[in-house]
Protein backbone atom coordinates (compact mmCIF):
# COMPACT_ATOMS: atom_id res chain seq x y z
CA UNK A 1 0.00 0.00 0.00
CA UNK A 2 1.48 3.73 -0.47
CA UNK A 3 2.13 5.76 2.11
CA UNK A 4 -0.56 7.85 2.36
CA UNK A 5 1.40 10.78 4.19
CA UNK A 6 4.32 10.99 1.47
CA UNK A 7 1.59 11.13 -1.50
CA UNK A 8 0.66 14.50 0.50
CA UNK A 9 4.18 15.96 1.48
CA UNK A 10 4.33 16.37 -2.15
CA UNK A 11 1.32 16.23 -3.87
CA UNK A 12 1.93 14.71 -7.27
CA UNK A 13 -1.15 15.98 -8.59
CA UNK A 14 -1.29 19.47 -8.00
CA UNK A 15 1.49 22.88 -8.40
CA UNK A 16 3.49 23.51 -5.24
CA UNK A 17 2.70 26.57 -3.70
CA UNK A 18 6.35 27.36 -1.69
CA UNK A 19 7.47 30.97 -1.67
CA UNK A 20 10.39 32.20 -2.72
CA UNK A 21 11.46 32.39 0.66
CA UNK A 22 10.51 31.32 3.79
CA UNK A 23 8.04 28.72 5.09
CA UNK A 24 4.27 28.55 5.21
CA UNK A 25 2.82 28.64 9.04
CA UNK A 26 -0.26 27.64 10.64
CA UNK A 27 -1.16 28.08 14.28
CA UNK A 28 -4.28 26.01 14.56
CA UNK A 29 -6.67 25.81 17.66
CA UNK A 30 -9.21 23.10 18.43
CA UNK A 31 -11.97 22.62 20.92
CA UNK A 32 -12.21 18.92 21.97
CA UNK A 33 -15.95 17.45 21.67
CA UNK A 34 -16.01 15.20 24.85
CA UNK A 35 -19.86 14.06 23.77
CA UNK A 36 -18.82 12.79 20.26
CA UNK A 37 -15.54 11.38 22.08
CA UNK A 38 -17.51 9.41 24.77
CA UNK A 39 -19.37 7.45 22.21
CA UNK A 40 -16.15 5.84 20.86
CA UNK A 41 -15.24 2.63 22.81
CA UNK A 42 -12.04 2.39 24.57
CA UNK A 43 -9.92 0.23 21.21
CA UNK A 44 -11.72 3.48 19.24
CA UNK A 45 -10.53 5.72 21.59
CA UNK A 46 -6.86 4.07 21.66
CA UNK A 47 -6.92 3.49 17.73
CA UNK A 48 -7.73 7.33 17.60
CA UNK A 49 -4.63 8.58 19.82
CA UNK A 50 -2.26 6.07 17.43
CA UNK A 51 -3.25 7.91 14.31
CA UNK A 52 -3.12 11.34 15.67
CA UNK A 53 0.69 10.17 17.32
CA UNK A 54 1.58 8.91 13.63
CA UNK A 55 0.48 11.66 11.62
CA UNK A 56 2.69 13.53 14.36
CA UNK A 57 5.79 12.06 13.51
CA UNK A 58 5.07 10.94 10.13
CA UNK A 59 4.68 14.99 9.72
CA UNK A 60 7.51 16.03 12.26
CA UNK A 61 9.47 13.66 9.77
CA UNK A 62 8.75 15.76 6.70
CA UNK A 63 11.81 17.72 5.14
CA UNK A 64 12.16 21.15 6.63
CA UNK A 65 8.97 20.92 8.59
CA UNK A 66 8.10 21.33 12.36
CA UNK A 67 4.91 20.30 14.35
CA UNK A 68 4.54 22.29 18.06
CA UNK A 69 1.53 20.80 19.75
CA UNK A 70 -0.24 22.68 22.99
CA UNK A 71 -2.28 22.11 25.72
CA UNK A 72 -4.08 25.66 25.97
CA UNK A 73 -4.15 27.39 28.93
CA UNK A 74 -7.97 28.32 29.01
CA UNK A 75 -11.22 27.21 27.43
CA UNK A 76 -10.92 29.35 24.58
CA UNK A 77 -9.56 26.21 23.14
CA UNK A 78 -8.36 22.68 24.27
CA UNK A 79 -5.41 21.87 21.67
CA UNK A 80 -2.68 23.63 19.32
CA UNK A 81 -0.91 23.23 16.43
CA UNK A 82 1.99 25.85 14.85
CA UNK A 83 2.56 24.17 11.67
CA UNK A 84 6.10 25.56 9.89
CA UNK A 85 6.61 24.23 6.25
CA UNK A 86 7.39 25.27 2.64
CA UNK A 87 4.85 24.43 0.53
CA UNK A 88 1.23 25.68 1.37
CA UNK A 89 -0.50 22.48 -0.51
CA UNK A 90 1.34 20.39 2.31
CA UNK A 91 0.02 22.92 5.11
CA UNK A 92 -3.17 22.29 4.06
CA UNK A 93 -3.45 18.48 3.54
CA UNK A 94 -1.61 18.24 7.30
CA UNK A 95 -4.19 20.52 8.31
CA UNK A 96 -7.24 17.92 6.85
CA UNK A 97 -5.40 15.12 8.07
CA UNK A 98 -4.86 16.94 12.20
CA UNK A 99 -8.13 17.84 12.05
CA UNK A 100 -9.51 14.48 11.33
CA UNK A 101 -7.30 12.62 12.65
CA UNK A 102 -9.12 11.70 16.35
CA UNK A 103 -12.59 10.99 13.82
CA UNK A 104 -15.07 12.78 12.34
CA UNK A 105 -16.27 15.72 15.14
CA UNK A 106 -13.62 15.08 17.34
CA UNK A 107 -11.48 17.99 16.73
CA UNK A 108 -13.60 21.10 16.52
CA UNK A 109 -11.52 24.32 14.79
CA UNK A 110 -11.65 27.34 17.26
CA UNK A 111 -9.57 29.87 15.56
CA UNK A 112 -6.52 29.67 13.04
CA UNK A 113 -3.70 31.78 11.28
CA UNK A 114 -2.30 31.97 8.15
CA UNK A 115 1.23 33.41 7.57
CA UNK A 116 4.74 33.13 6.32
CA UNK A 117 7.90 33.59 7.80
CA UNK A 118 9.66 36.68 6.21
CA UNK A 119 12.98 38.85 6.60
CA UNK A 120 12.76 42.08 8.54
CA UNK A 121 12.37 45.09 6.53
CA UNK A 122 14.14 46.89 9.46
CA UNK A 123 17.38 44.99 8.82
CA UNK A 124 20.52 47.21 9.33
CA UNK A 125 22.03 47.86 5.78
CA UNK A 126 25.71 47.23 5.55
CA UNK A 127 26.49 51.19 4.85
CA UNK A 128 24.45 52.49 7.62
CA UNK A 129 26.70 49.73 9.50
CA UNK A 130 29.96 51.30 7.94
CA UNK A 131 28.86 54.79 8.40
CA UNK A 132 27.42 55.29 11.62
CA UNK A 133 28.96 52.58 13.45
CA UNK A 134 32.51 51.22 12.03
CA UNK A 135 33.57 54.89 11.15
CA UNK A 136 30.98 56.63 13.15
CA UNK A 137 31.11 55.02 16.71
CA UNK A 138 34.36 52.98 16.77
CA UNK A 139 36.65 55.38 14.21
CA UNK A 140 37.84 52.84 12.11
CA UNK A 141 39.08 53.65 8.76
CA UNK A 142 37.27 52.50 5.44
CA UNK A 143 39.26 49.59 3.52
CA UNK A 144 42.16 49.11 6.77
CA UNK A 145 41.95 45.28 7.45
CA UNK A 146 40.06 46.28 10.79
CA UNK A 147 37.41 48.08 8.68
CA UNK A 148 37.12 44.56 6.36
CA UNK A 149 37.28 42.06 9.34
CA UNK A 150 34.53 44.12 11.40
CA UNK A 151 32.16 44.34 8.05
CA UNK A 152 32.67 41.01 7.23
CA UNK A 153 31.37 40.18 11.02
CA UNK A 154 28.28 42.54 10.75
CA UNK A 155 28.09 40.48 7.52
CA UNK A 156 28.07 36.80 9.03
CA UNK A 157 25.50 38.44 11.66
CA UNK A 158 22.98 39.31 9.47
CA UNK A 159 23.11 36.36 7.36
CA UNK A 160 22.97 34.07 10.58
CA UNK A 161 19.95 36.30 11.96
CA UNK A 162 18.01 36.92 8.16
CA UNK A 163 18.26 32.55 8.14
CA UNK A 164 16.52 32.41 11.73
CA UNK A 165 13.26 34.90 10.42
CA UNK A 166 12.94 33.09 7.11
CA UNK A 167 13.64 29.41 8.37
CA UNK A 168 13.58 29.48 12.44
CA UNK A 169 13.94 26.17 14.49
CA UNK A 170 11.80 26.76 17.37
CA UNK A 171 12.57 25.34 20.95
CA UNK A 172 10.49 23.04 22.76
CA UNK A 173 10.33 25.92 25.87
CA UNK A 174 6.97 24.91 27.82
CA UNK A 175 5.07 28.31 27.03
CA UNK A 176 3.71 29.30 23.99
CA UNK A 177 2.00 32.94 23.75
CA UNK A 178 0.16 33.74 19.95
CA UNK A 179 -1.85 36.69 18.79
CA UNK A 180 -2.06 38.51 15.85
CA UNK A 181 -1.87 41.78 15.37
CA UNK A 182 -1.59 45.03 12.79
CA UNK A 183 -0.12 48.48 12.56
CA UNK A 184 -2.87 51.02 13.46
CA UNK A 185 -3.66 53.22 9.94
CA UNK A 186 -5.94 55.96 11.44
CA UNK A 187 -5.59 59.81 11.54
CA UNK A 188 -1.93 60.89 12.78
CA UNK A 189 -1.23 57.11 13.51
CA UNK A 190 -0.62 55.91 10.70
CA UNK A 191 2.05 53.69 10.79
CA UNK A 192 1.97 53.00 6.73
CA UNK A 193 2.41 57.01 5.79
CA UNK A 194 5.22 57.16 8.03
CA UNK A 195 8.63 57.01 5.97
CA UNK A 196 10.96 54.08 6.22
CA UNK A 197 13.50 56.78 8.12
CA UNK A 198 11.18 57.63 10.62
CA UNK A 199 10.06 53.47 10.93
CA UNK A 200 13.12 52.48 11.07
CA UNK A 201 14.10 54.68 13.99
CA UNK A 202 10.78 53.63 15.58
CA UNK A 203 11.64 49.66 15.15
CA UNK A 204 15.20 50.44 16.57
CA UNK A 205 13.26 51.44 19.98
CA UNK A 206 11.38 47.70 20.02
CA UNK A 207 14.18 46.02 19.31
CA UNK A 208 16.37 47.43 21.96
CA UNK A 209 13.81 46.05 24.43
CA UNK A 210 13.40 43.07 22.63
CA UNK A 211 16.91 42.45 22.75
CA UNK A 212 16.52 42.58 26.59
CA UNK A 213 14.68 39.38 26.61
CA UNK A 214 17.42 37.55 24.71
CA UNK A 215 17.79 33.84 26.08
CA UNK A 216 14.53 34.43 27.71
CA UNK A 217 11.99 35.20 25.16
CA UNK A 218 12.11 33.26 21.27
CA UNK A 219 10.27 35.78 19.17
CA UNK A 220 8.89 34.26 15.71
CA UNK A 221 7.44 36.94 13.75
CA UNK A 222 5.54 35.78 10.51
CA UNK A 223 3.57 38.24 7.73
CA UNK A 224 -0.04 37.89 6.81
CA UNK A 225 -1.13 40.61 5.27
CA UNK A 226 -3.25 39.75 2.65
CA UNK A 227 -3.62 36.07 4.12
CA UNK A 228 -4.99 36.79 7.53
CA UNK A 229 -7.50 39.09 9.48
CA UNK A 230 -4.09 40.81 10.47
CA UNK A 231 -0.77 41.78 9.49
CA UNK A 232 1.23 39.67 11.55
CA UNK A 233 1.16 36.49 13.63
CA UNK A 234 3.48 37.05 16.82
CA UNK A 235 4.56 33.63 18.51
CA UNK A 236 6.82 33.88 21.63
CA UNK A 237 8.14 31.08 22.94
CA UNK A 238 9.45 30.81 27.13
CA UNK A 239 10.58 29.22 29.66
CA UNK A 240 7.58 30.72 32.16
CA UNK A 241 4.32 32.99 31.61
CA UNK A 242 5.95 35.70 34.15
CA UNK A 243 8.65 36.51 31.00
CA UNK A 244 5.70 36.86 28.39
CA UNK A 245 4.13 38.61 30.31
CA UNK A 246 6.68 40.94 31.33
CA UNK A 247 7.79 41.74 27.53
CA UNK A 248 4.44 42.18 26.33
CA UNK A 249 3.46 44.80 29.23
CA UNK A 250 7.03 46.32 28.66
CA UNK A 251 6.04 46.47 24.76
CA UNK A 252 3.08 48.68 25.41
CA UNK A 253 5.04 51.91 26.84
CA UNK A 254 7.55 51.42 23.31
CA UNK A 255 6.01 53.97 21.10
CA UNK A 256 5.90 50.77 18.16
CA UNK A 257 3.14 49.00 20.27
CA UNK A 258 1.58 52.28 22.67
CA UNK A 259 0.88 54.51 19.52
CA UNK A 260 1.04 51.89 16.48
CA UNK A 261 -0.31 48.53 17.40
CA UNK A 262 -3.57 47.09 17.14
CA UNK A 263 -3.93 43.22 18.91
CA UNK A 264 -6.17 39.58 18.19
CA UNK A 265 -6.56 37.60 20.73
CA UNK A 266 -3.85 36.02 22.97
CA UNK A 267 -3.59 32.28 23.03
CA UNK A 268 -1.34 30.98 25.66
CA UNK A 269 -0.45 27.14 24.96
CA UNK A 270 1.91 24.40 26.59
CA UNK A 271 4.18 22.32 24.91
CA UNK A 272 3.87 18.74 26.21
CA UNK A 273 5.32 15.68 25.06
CA UNK A 274 1.91 13.54 23.30
CA UNK A 275 1.05 11.16 26.21
CA UNK A 276 1.19 13.27 29.10
CA UNK A 277 -0.91 15.72 26.24
CA UNK A 278 -3.75 13.19 25.71
CA UNK A 279 -4.23 12.54 29.49
CA UNK A 280 -4.29 16.80 30.18
CA UNK A 281 -7.16 16.52 27.61
CA UNK A 282 -8.91 13.69 29.11
CA UNK A 283 -8.85 11.90 26.19
O1 LIG B 1 14.28 40.41 14.89
C1 LIG B 1 15.14 41.08 15.49
O2 LIG B 1 15.73 40.70 16.49
C2 LIG B 1 15.47 42.44 14.93
C3 LIG B 1 14.71 43.50 15.54
C4 LIG B 1 13.22 43.25 15.51
C5 LIG B 1 12.33 43.43 14.45
C6 LIG B 1 12.62 43.90 13.05
C7 LIG B 1 12.44 42.77 16.63
C8 LIG B 1 12.99 42.41 17.86
N1 LIG B 1 11.13 42.72 16.27
C9 LIG B 1 11.02 43.10 14.95
C10 LIG B 1 9.86 43.15 14.18
MN1 LIG B 1 9.56 42.26 17.48
N2 LIG B 1 8.02 41.79 18.68
C11 LIG B 1 6.70 42.07 18.42
C12 LIG B 1 5.95 41.81 19.62
O3 LIG B 1 3.07 42.92 22.00
C13 LIG B 1 3.58 43.83 21.31
O4 LIG B 1 3.56 45.02 21.70
C14 LIG B 1 4.24 43.52 20.00
C15 LIG B 1 4.46 42.04 19.75
C16 LIG B 1 6.84 41.37 20.57
C17 LIG B 1 6.51 40.97 22.01
C18 LIG B 1 8.14 41.36 19.98
C19 LIG B 1 9.31 40.95 20.61
N3 LIG B 1 8.26 42.71 15.98
C20 LIG B 1 8.59 42.99 14.69
C21 LIG B 1 7.38 43.11 13.91
C22 LIG B 1 7.30 43.38 12.40
C23 LIG B 1 7.13 44.88 12.26
C24 LIG B 1 7.26 45.36 10.84
O5 LIG B 1 7.89 44.70 10.00
O6 LIG B 1 6.73 46.49 10.59
C25 LIG B 1 6.32 42.94 14.78
C26 LIG B 1 4.85 42.94 14.44
C27 LIG B 1 6.89 42.69 16.08
C28 LIG B 1 6.15 42.49 17.23
N4 LIG B 1 10.91 41.86 18.98
C29 LIG B 1 12.29 41.83 18.88
C30 LIG B 1 10.58 41.14 20.12
C31 LIG B 1 11.80 40.64 20.74
C32 LIG B 1 11.86 39.79 21.98
C33 LIG B 1 12.85 41.08 19.96
C34 LIG B 1 14.32 40.83 20.18
C35 LIG B 1 14.71 39.56 19.50
C36 LIG B 1 16.16 39.21 19.81
O7 LIG B 1 17.04 39.98 19.38
O8 LIG B 1 16.38 38.18 20.48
Amino acid sequence: MSDPIASISSPPETVSLVPKEGWHVLHLFYQIDHTQWSCYGDEEKRQAKVDLTELVHEIRATADTQLLMMAIASPKADLGFVLLTPDLQTANAFEKQLTLSLGPDILNPVYSYLSVTERSEYTPTREAHAADVLIGEKGLVEGTPEFEAALGEFDARIAHYTKFRLYPTLPDWPVICFYPMSKRRSGADNWYSLSLQERRHLMEGHARIGRTYSGRILQMITGSSGLDEYEWGVTLLARDTFEIKAIVYEMRYDEVSARYAEFGDFYIGMQLPLDVLFRRLCL
